[in-house]
């Protein structure tokens, strides 16, 4: 490992010294740091003050104006790009299409002129729910073009969930497809559209994409093929100048709530933030293929699968289905096709593909590869190792980076283009230019190396989001009163002796199930939503694969009985509630959940017993539980009957 990152060990520090002083001179003046890169975006008029920072909202470039479909491809259909490849796209079927910047503009423009015909206007808010095809992109950027706030739903969310997120943002239009490819079977994208949107009155068109062709039912009025009115658009509608402030889009993330949390994402600082992101981490060129493996439905997709490529006019992969299908050679296949150079994807798709042996990816010329990236969850070092041996041919830097959807882009991660520090398996480094982290402990006293705590930010960054939507008190008493005037990510951190960023996972009740970001309460919910169900806890347990999956221990009600068919109906129960991402991989029946005297289920304990580790002290039981009590309720819990 000692020359990971292509650095020999006695230039490590000085690297490291050199870049550190960097960060540093970022955070002296940030604001004419930020103000900088700016500039190098197209505005209509220009921003009269960087940051207004009335804390915790921030407003980034205010006063200016700008439009995101402009930066994103108009910008390049003026110069030599117009030509160039935006995406290459890959079927999971096969199929193959290249779109250019040229081209790509005018569906962005068609599809603008749909929407002002249906006569939306800036602000009015438009849901997706797409699969992953160029007409994605195309949508949100059409959105951006006339100031209407999109949200994303992402293809593994169930009827319940979508209509939840279409009723809180009032959506006006959905946009959606016939159906997608996955793992050779047609996902039924309109049929849950369609039960999603009988109970949102706010919608009044779904526009359908046309991918696989099979029927589905169209209900008249409503109902409209894209390619049908894409015909009758007219190729150019002039992009709406927003202010920088105005919302771009709303994602729906979990949170320790049942409720998901809209986050808010700004225009004018969230374009900055990823535009210099991109640059920074995988410091790609004119030559470059990029592929980010996102789902466009989850952040990284929106801002390094979008927004940052587009915008630095870049040509990326997309493809649309299984990593493994229809073998697990897919996507060594598609990184020799395009001469893929930066790959930029998630530690559980490494352990997926590395469960495969090196065979696979050794028939593939994998030269072509250049930086090598990892997002969603903390990387384990065999993982990384076997990205880096495997796939870099120990040629490749690994950019571990770390962020959230509430942060816009990479917060903290190693930086090719500014100077690659010394890379160490599993650690993100250092953070990013203009990004001040620091690790604290429950008082928020900063932490010397070596001990665990609490990452915080500790001023505002552009692509940090505004708030969460319409709910701006959650928005303040969730990040910023655990430790006051502090950005607080909920993940656990440590520095190391050289200052190193090592993300221990998550301090909250967050889960990451296949770098799927879900929240144990939700899942709760809606087992509890179950007429057999009164009780239910969930907690995340650690998987070889996954990094974590769902179990759930589950309090029946006097009348039902533990069975399989039980557990089997409650799982389709979360399925339809919330989605097959959320699926529990086991349901335990307990007769008790271990709780403190004021009810609170000990998360502490059931993640423990889950996870089929050590329970720790049970004297240190917050709230006064009684200790028999909760002794019984473990051993409830551990005798409880495993039905699947
Ligand atoms: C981009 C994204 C955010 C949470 C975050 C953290 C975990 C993401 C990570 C990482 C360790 C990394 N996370 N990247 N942990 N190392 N490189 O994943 O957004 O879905 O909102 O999840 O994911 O726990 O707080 P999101």
């Amino acid at each position: 490992m000692s020359d990971a990152g292509g650095l020999p060990l006695e230039k490590a520090s000085q690297h490291r010294e050199q870049y550190l002083s960097l960060q540093r001179d970022s955070l002296r003046d940030p604001e004419s740091f930020w103000a900088k890169i700016a500039s190098q975006l197209v505005w209509h008029e220009k921003w009269n003050k960087v940051l207004l920072w009335d804390p915790p909202f921030a407003q980034w470039f205010v006063g200016g104006t700008l439009n995101a479909s402009e930066n994103a491809v108009d910008k390049h259909v003026k110069s030599w790009r117009k030509n160039k490849a935006a995406y290459l796209w890959e079927g999971e079927n096969g199929e193959r299409r290249t779109i250019t910047y040229g081209e790509f503009h005018r569906e962005v423009n068609r599809l603008a002129s749909v929407f002002q015909n249906f006569g939306l206007r800036k602000g009015d808010t438009v849901a997706m729910y797409m699969p992953l095809v160029p007409e994605f992109p195309i949508a949100m950027l059409a959105c951006a073009r006339l100031g209407l706030p999109f949200t994303v739903v992402f293809s593994g969310f169930s009827a319940t969930a979508l209509a939840e997120r279409i009723q809180d943002c009032q959506a006006k239009i959905v946009v959606t497809a016939d159906g997608g490819y996955r793992r050779g079977k047609i996902l039924e994208l309109k049929t849950v559209v369609d039960d999603a949107v009988k109970e949102s009155p706010s919608v009044k068109h779904v526009v359908v994409f046309r991918r696989t062709g099979h029927v589905v039912p169209m209900i008249e009025g409503r109902d409209h093929w894209w390619h049908e009115l894409m015909a009758k658009a007219s190729s150019y509608v002039a992009p709406v100048p927003v202010e920088s402030t105005h919302l771009l889009y709303i994602l729906y993330t979990s949170g320790t709530t049942g409720k998901p949390k809209g986050v808010a994402h700004s225009t004018g600082g969230y374009l900055v933030f990823a535009y210099a992101t991109q640059e920074w981490v995988f410091d790609a060129k004119d030559d470059d293929v990029y592929w980010c493996t996102a789902d466009i439905g989850w952040v990284t997709g929106h801002t390094y699968v979008v927004f940052a490529p587009l915008m630095h006019g870049l040509t990326s992969v997309i493809y649309e289905g299984a990593l493994d299908y229809p073998r697990p050679d897919r996507w060594w296949e598609i990184v020799e096709r395009y001469r893929v150079s930066i790959l930029y994807t998630a530690p559980t798709a490494i352990r997926s593909l590395m469960r495969y042996g090196d065979d696979l990816p050794k028939q593939h010329h994998l030269d072509s590869l250049r930086i090598l990236g990892s997002v969603g969850e903390p990387i384990n070092p065999a993982a990384w190792q076997w990205y880096f041996d495997v796939i870099g041919h120990g040629r490749c830097p690994i950019v571990d980076t770390w962020w959230q959807t509430e942060t816009g882009g990479i917060m903290i991660s190693p930086s090719p283009r500014l100077g690659l520090v010394q890379l160490k398996a599993g650690s993100a480094t250092f953070p990013l230019p203009g990004v001040e982290a620091d690790v604290v402990d429950e008082k928020g006293n900063s932490l010397p190396p070596s001990e665990k705590g609490f990452l915080v930010i500790k001023r505002p960054w552009p692509g940090m989001f505004m708030t969460l939507y319409n709910d701006p008190e959650r928005y303040r008493q969730v990040y910023w009163t655990r430790f006051p005037a502090l950005y607080y990510p909920g993940d656990y951190a440590m520095r190391d002796a050289e200052g190193y960023f090592w993300l221990l996972g998550r301090a909250d009740e967050v889960i990451k199930v296949a770098g799927h970001r879900l929240g144990t309460k939700e899942v709760e919910d809606a087992l509890v939503s179950h007429p057999s169900v009164a009780e239910a806890a969930v907690a995340g347990k650690p998987d070889p694969i996954k990094g974590e999956t769902i179990v759930a221990f589950v309090m029946l009600r006097k009348m039902a009985i533990p069975s399989n068919q039980l557990s089997e109906e409650l799982k389709q129960h979360v399925r339809k509630m919330i989605g097959p991402i959320a699926i529990p991989e086991s349901i335990y029946f307990a007769r008790a959940l271990p709780k403190t005297r004021s009810g609170k289920i000990m998360r502490r304990v059931i993640k423990a017993v889950a996870a089929g580790g050590q329970i720790g002290d049970l004297s240190t039981l917050e709230d006064d539980a009684s200790v028999d009590e909760v002794r019984q309720a473990i051993e409830g819990l551990q005798t409880a009957e495993k039905t699947t």
